[in-house]
């Protein structure tokens, strides 16, 4: 009986002092400062003007900036012959003037296509000459800026066959490597990337995405890196397989880039009127075990961590799934939740 009364009481004062923990600051120290890595995110100028805390913590936290949607083709590349540069350009700007890295995303996509690329009509060498065309503006035009691309985003199936997109159609497995050596002649400098989504959770296509690069880099494509995006479960997947996702492809010999990493704390979609406790706790752990997980590996295979979005209200989730999710470092109000204050005080 006594032993029960100590227990409740232990459990009790523990979770009370989970209750009292004052929130971090993000004043005290940088993320960037406790890893030797780049750490991104998701970066929009005009949140950046609307908001001052959105904007202390992109210039104070991040050393590393993807676009979240005005580098697609839909928005730079509206016509055939029109390029729109206007926003991309003015995030360049700020990256150089803030000294940031910027990782292009994405030259070629099955999403976020402008029409008349949907329509387009012609043989192999037509589509092959639009293709090029369509790449080495983009890439030529931010040379020098962009350090980085995403060539190719989600190419492939759940089932590791190649996704029967517009480019598959028209040029054959053969427009992945014809992409990459596009990019690689308008900008040799730049690091080349192959991304997509389920690379952790699914080894079939994680497997089959390795084993079609490896075949394209044995024949001289210049791929050096792999994004991972990890739009990710606090449930799932588990840890042991982030690591394992991790390994293979470093040992591949690919620059691994967690590209677009959130964390979901509602994937079944309850109605959610806040972040319950135990889910931004088990957040926390999980946002710290990838970070650690990813800095074990060896230095010249870390190309960095991206995460994908500031503030919760900013996450594609909330209006991809339309459901209540909290996945991202800070909260609605850009304060810093548990998770970040957890690799803060832990890395
Ligand atoms: O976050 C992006 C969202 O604002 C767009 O509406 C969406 C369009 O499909 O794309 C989102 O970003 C995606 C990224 O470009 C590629 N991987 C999956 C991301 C989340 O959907």
């Amino acid at each position: 009986m006594l032993g029960a009364v100590l227990t409740i009481g232990i459990l009790f004062s523990s979770a009370c002092r989970e209750e009292e923990m004052t929130p971090c600051s993000i004043q005290d120290k940088r993320l960037v400062d406790g890893v030797d890595f780049y750490c991104g995110n998701v970066v929009d100028l005009n949140r950046m003007g609307a908001n001052l805390d959105y904007a202390r913590i992109v210039n104070t936290q991040f050393n590393s900036v993807t676009a979240e949607n005005i580098m697609k083709p839909a928005f730079l590349h509206p016509s055939e012959n029109l390029f729109h540069w206007t926003e991309a350009d003015q995030l360049a700007d700020y990256c150089a003037s803030h000294s940031k890295r910027l990782h292009g995303h994405t030259l070629i996509w099955h999403q976020q296509l402008p029409p008349w690329m949907l329509n387009f009509r012609g043989d192999q060498t037509a589509w092959e000459n639009m293709m090029r065309e369509h790449i080495f503006q983009i890439v030529n035009h931010f040379k020098g800026k962009v350090s980085s691309w995403d060539v190719v985003n989600e190419a492939f199936n759940d089932d590791g066959t190649l996704r029967n997109s517009i480019w598959k159609k028209n040029l054959g497995s053969s427009y992945l490597e014809k992409a990459f050596q596009y990019a690689h002649e308008a900008d040799p400098a730049a690091k080349l990337f192959y991304n997509d989504y389920s690379l952790v959770i699914n080894p079939v296509k994680r497997k089959a995405v390795l084993s079609f690069l490896n075949s394209l880099k044995a024949k001289g494509v210049p791929i050096d890196g792999i994004g991972l995006q990890m739009h990710l479960f606090n449930g799932f997947p588990e840890n042991v397989e982030i690591s394992n996702a991790i390994d293979e492809v470093w040992k591949n010999d690919y620059l691994v880039h967690i590209s677009e990493l959130d964390i979901s704390i509602n994937p079944f979609s309850q109605a959610l009127d806040k972040a319950p406790q135990e889910e931004l706790v088990r957040q926390a752990e999980k946002y710290l075990y990838i970070f650690k997980t990813y800095d074990r590996i060896h230095a010249s295979y870390k190309f960095g961590i991206t995460i994908w979005g500031v503030g919760d209200r900013d996450s594609w989730i909330r209006y991809f799934y339309n459901r209540a999710d909290f996945p991202l470092l800070f909260d609605d109000n850009y304060q810093p939740k548990r998770a970040y204050c957890k690799l803060i005080a832990d890395l």
